[in-house]
């Protein structure tokens, strides 16, 4: 009897531990033997209009005000800057050699200038060098970067000014448009900073009604740099909101109205006649439109320059505004943008605080990554 007992007890005790391993084995991760599902990347289409995922957020509170005021180019180019070190370190050099050539094509395809202008460049440099007789290719580059950022291909000097011509009676409108998070409200922000510290009566429109988010962003921006802010309802009409803006600041005798876009909307072809609505309605009676500002996003490099051709098609953009050129290594996109798309860069923006927008200085830039 005792041996009945104990074969039953041996016999439960050994089902009971084969299903325990059966079990075990089943719920196990596959193992590197077993085939697994590949995760095949997102293909992004080169040529659409991408936009860039982000909530909107107010103006940063916590930055500290600038000491000196404007940020300087040097510092905030850091990241550019870098990418020429090699270079500059040739640059004392007597020859001008194979060695020479590739640093130079290394540093310029490294900081996003492009390959077309990059091949443009080299071509300049060279024949430069030797007509010249010269081997200090920092000083040859220099000019020749210049030459690009100074005068459009007809010779001609290149304005960067922002244009408050208007007939009489009329309010200036300066419009935004770029995809979204290029730094739209951002750059209105902190352009509503430096207009009304200079003493004109502004008025900010938020025609981006695709979320409630993004007029609360301007409105944080209106507060802060004390310029009216005009918004309409979520999914409103964007042209109603930037008229009535301009009707508002007309009535107030306002000298500017800077009106905010959404960078997105179900489809490209939507958006385009959104902005073409817009503008026409900004540039009826009480408001003309004087500037049309493409704003592109420097960290993207060269996808800004193929965005900037799609919108440029869409929209007549009077100049571009590039913003984000502080944190990337990628600001010789500027000379892409200027020698290809044939529109000045007025702004830069070199930082998210209010001072950190700056008027292009092809110098400054040029030295912050060449000088010594
Ligand atoms: N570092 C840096 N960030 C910026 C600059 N301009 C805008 N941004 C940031 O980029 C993000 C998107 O900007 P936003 O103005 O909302 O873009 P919008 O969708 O085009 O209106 C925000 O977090 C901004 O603070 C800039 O010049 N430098
Ligand atoms: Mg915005």
């Amino acid at each position: 009897m005792t041996l009945i007992i104990i074969l039953v007890v041996v016999a439960v005790l050994l089902v009971g531990s084969i299903g325990f391993f059966v079990l075990r084995s089943r719920s196990r991760p596959p193992t590197s033997s077993s085939p697994q599902p590949r995760v095949l990347p997102e293909v992004l289409a080169p040529e659409s209009v991408q936009e860039q995922e982000h909530e909107p957020r107010g103006p940063p509170e916590t930055l500290p005000e600038q000491a000196g005021g404007a940020p300087e180019y040097r510092e905030r180019l850091s990241r550019s800057r870098g990418i020429f070190a090699t270079l500059r370190g040739l640059s004392s050099k007597s020859t001008f050699d194979q060695e020479t050539i590739d640093a130079l094509e290394e540093a310029l395809l490294g900081a996003d200038v492009g390959v077309a202008t990059t091949d443009f460049l080299l071509g300049r440099v060279q024949e430069v060098a030797k007509a010249t007789k010269s081997d200090d290719v920092i000083a040859l580059l220099r000019a020749e970067l210049l030459e690009i950022l100074s005068h459009r291909p007809d010779g001609e000097v290149i304005d960067r000014s922002l244009s408050m011509d208007v007939p009489a009676d009329r309010c200036a409108v300066w419009l935004f448009v770029g995809v979204n998070g290029v730094g739209k409200t951002t750059t209105i922000g902190k352009l509503a900073t430096r207009e009304t510290a200079s003493g004109k009566k502004v008025v900010l429109a938020a025609g981006d009604t695709f979320r409630a988010a993004a007029a609360e962003q301007l409105a944080q921006w209106g507060e802060r740099s004390g310029a009216e802010v005009v918004r309409g309802a979520e999914g409103g009409d964007p042209s109603s909101v930037v008229y009535d803006a301009i009707a508002r600041g007309k009535a107030r005798g306002c000298d500017l109205v800077l009106a905010d876009t959404a960078g997105r909307l179900h489809n490209k072809v939507n958006l385009v006649e959104e902005l073409k609505k817009i503008r026409r309605v900004a540039d009826k009676e009480p408001g003309h439109v004087a500037e049309v500002l493409l704003v592109l996003d420097a960290t993207t490099g060269q996808n800004a320059v193929s965005q900037a051709r799609q919108f440029m098609e869409a929209v007549d953009a009077t100049g571009v505004v590039l913003s984000k050129l502080d944190g990337t290594a990628r600001g010789g996109v500027v000379v892409a943008i200027q020698r290809e798309l044939g529109l000045p860069v007025k702004l830069v923006g070199l930082g998210e605080g209010k001072d950190d927008l700056v008027s292009f200085d092809p110098a400054a830039f040029v030295d912050a990554l060449l000088a010594p």
